[in-house]
Order: C-alpha cells, then structure tokens, then sequence
C-alpha cells in the first residue's frame, strides 16, 4: 500500500534527482529527503560521480542531528551497500540511527542488487521498497538498461513531414543541409536531448547529405560522444568529418578505412552491425546512445529490436515524395504539440 504521503515525498526525490540530468554519469540520478513528523527537515541529491551521494547530503543537511533517531528516510533507489567512491550509504543510515527507510526501486546493478535494503533490515531498519516503483525506474532507465540488458539505452529520433517522408530526395549537387521539419523551439528541446545522452550516432547518409555538428549548441551541457555507422567506410567528404573538434568513433566493414580525426572500430561482417554497436559502447560504459538517422541506420535500430524508445517529430508539411520515414510499433508515452510539429514519445514495451 502507497499512503498519500510516501508518495508525495518519493515524488520531492524523483524532482531532487532531476536537478542532475545527464551530469551524474555512469551513475544513477538520486534525491532523498527526510521527514520528521510529517515534514522535511533534510533533502539531498547525488551531483555527479564522485560526489556525495543523495542520502549523504540529505543527512548532512540536517541541523538538528537528535532528530534522526525518529525520522525517515526517503531515496529513490535503494542504498547502496559497497565501498566504492564513497562508503556504504547503509551504514551512515544505520550510524545516524535512522529507522524507516521508505525506497522508490531496487539497486539492480550487480554491486548492490538488494544487498542495501538486506543490511538495512539486518541492522533493525523498517524498510518499504516499491514506492512510486514505475516512476523511480523511468527516471533512471538508461542506468537499468545498462545494468540489466548489458547494453546503452537506446533512443531514436527522427522528424518526418505530414506525409511520412523522413527527407527530400537528394543528389550529387544538392546542398549539404539538413531538410528543417521542426521549428526552432523543437530543435532547443533536441539540443538538451544531447546534453542528457552519453553518444550520439548517425549513418554515413546522414553526414553525407545533412553536414551535421551532433552536438549540443542551443542548450548547456556536454556534447555527447559522436558515433557515426558506415558500411563503406565512405563519408563522401575529405575534410574533418565535423566542423567542430572532438572524438569520432566510425564503425565501418572497411578494413582499410582511414578517416580524419576519427577512431575507427572495424565490424564483423559475419554479426549484427547493431549489436555490434551496442556491445562496443557497453564495454565503453556508454549507458546511452540517441540515434539521429538517417532512414536505414534507423530501420536497421528497428529490426533488430534494439531501441527503447523513439521520439518522432510530425511536421505539418508535405514532401509529396523523398525517403521514407521507418514504421514503428510501441506504446505512446507523451503526444506534445508545437507549432510546426507533433512530438510523439514511443516506448518498446
Ligand atoms: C550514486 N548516487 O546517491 C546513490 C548511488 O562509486 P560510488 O561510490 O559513487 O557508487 C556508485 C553506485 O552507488 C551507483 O552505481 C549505485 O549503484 C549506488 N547508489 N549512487 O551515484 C547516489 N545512492
Ligand atoms: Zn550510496
């Protein structure tokens, strides 16, 4: 049973955890709160690796340390139990004397997976666990992607006009532009997108016909690793493959590839390119990618299976005929109107 008031706090630590997106990397989003009689006398989150994590800094945020012996504790992901970067969080649970732990989700990373609500409980703790359980797990679900499936989180992204073309037919003497769908507003949201993934990847199609920068420029925060996938190995430029400098990692069948400024990882011709993307970037500790086309590196996501989620943008316009946009099939999560797009958020499930 979730009482109204373990719900409204778990939701005060969803909102603290928040306040890190896309900095807390390889780790986990996580807010704590502490209530005393009914109210927060204590509040916390985790800022990045390294840093305190959220119930360290919701205990040390509280003044008047006597009272913890009667409050609880409310975190969204269970307590971690290991030493680490930082010690167990248990343990200053139990030292502080903390006696009710109320948590959103299970830890299911191998370090902690249960181990954290055990020792609490072994030291005399009341815990719950299942608190606002689907919210808490959606919040942190390129962390439980990684953990669990053995693989980066992966979102596709694409815009396509009214009448399902994802572009307008190119040709050699075509400008290398992308062909705009969305409005300026749309194009902000897609720029904080980046900033909250670890990579981002696209197909040589791509780089070829739209000479995008993949990075981030209409928000803050860090651009996310350039992925490019390349059958060929032929980017159909000399130049830099972008205009701005950074690391470039092209998967490419060609053995003999030799691309500027890029680190290039062979693929087997034998496998999946796509899994073979995902266990590269998995064994790299990239929990997330976005994928940002074009039509066949996005229909090859699909085939595979292996996406979690989709963000289509439906523009308002007709291109009458160009390339066609992939077909989906998931559950919509959100539908959000713009003026000159319909974003529909798609989930694999
Ligand atoms: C966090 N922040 O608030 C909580 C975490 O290397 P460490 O010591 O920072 O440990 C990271 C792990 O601790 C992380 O993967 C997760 O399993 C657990 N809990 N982590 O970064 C927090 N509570
Ligand atoms: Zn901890």
């Amino acid at each position: 049973m979730q009482g109204e008031d373990d719900i409204k706090f778990m939701r005060r630590c969803l909102d603290l955890a928040l306040s890190a997106e896309g900095l807390t990397y390889p780790n986990p989003m996580v807010g704590s709160v502490i209530v005393y009689n009914g109210l927060i006398i204590g509040e916390g989150y985790h800022l990045k690796a390294g840093a305190l994590h959220a119930e360290e800094n919701a205990i040390l945020s509280v003044k008047d340390k006597d009272l913890l012996r009667n409050s609880v504790l409310y975190v969204n992901l269970e307590p971690c139990s290991h030493f680490g970067r930082r010690p167990p969080c248990t343990d200053l649970i139990i030292s502080n004397g903390i006696r009710k732990v109320v948590i959103g989700t299970k830890d299911t990373s191998e370090k902690v997976s249960g181990k954290g609500k055990e020792k609490l409980k072994s030291a005399g703790c009341e815990v719950i666990t299942g608190i606002l359980e689907k919210e808490c797990r959606y919040l942190n679900r390129r962390f439980f992607t990684f953990h669990e499936k053995k693989r980066p989180y992966v979102i596709l992204k694409w815009a396509q006009s009214s009448d399902g073309f994802i572009d307008i037919e190119r040709d050699k003497k075509s400008e290398r532009k992308p062909t705009w769908i969305i409005g300026k507003a749309e194009r902000v949201l897609v720029h904080k997108w980046r900033a909250s993934e670890q990579s981002i990847l696209a197909g040589a199609g791509t780089i070829r016909s739209d000479n995008p920068d993949l990075t981030v420029r209409d928000w803050t925060g860090e651009n996310p690793l350039r992925l490019v996938l390349s059958g060929s190995g032929d980017m159909g430029v000399d130049q830099p493959l972008f205009r701005t400098i950074g690391t470039n990692i092209v998967f490419t069948h060609n053995t003999s590839a030799r691309i500027p400024d890029s680190e290039i990882v062979k693929l087997d011709k034998g496998r999946d390119s796509i899994e073979q993307v995902a266990e590269y970037l998995y064994n790299k500790n990239i929990q997330s990618v976005i994928v940002e086309g074009g039509a066949q590196v996005l229909n090859n996501f699909i085939s595979t299976g292996l996406w979690d989620e989709a963000r289509i943008f439906y523009g308002n316009k007709n291109f009458m005929q160009g390339i066609k946009a992939p077909v989906i099939k998931g559950k919509v999560y959100s539908a959000t109107k713009f003026s000159s797009s319909t974003l529909k958020v798609i989930l694999n499930e």
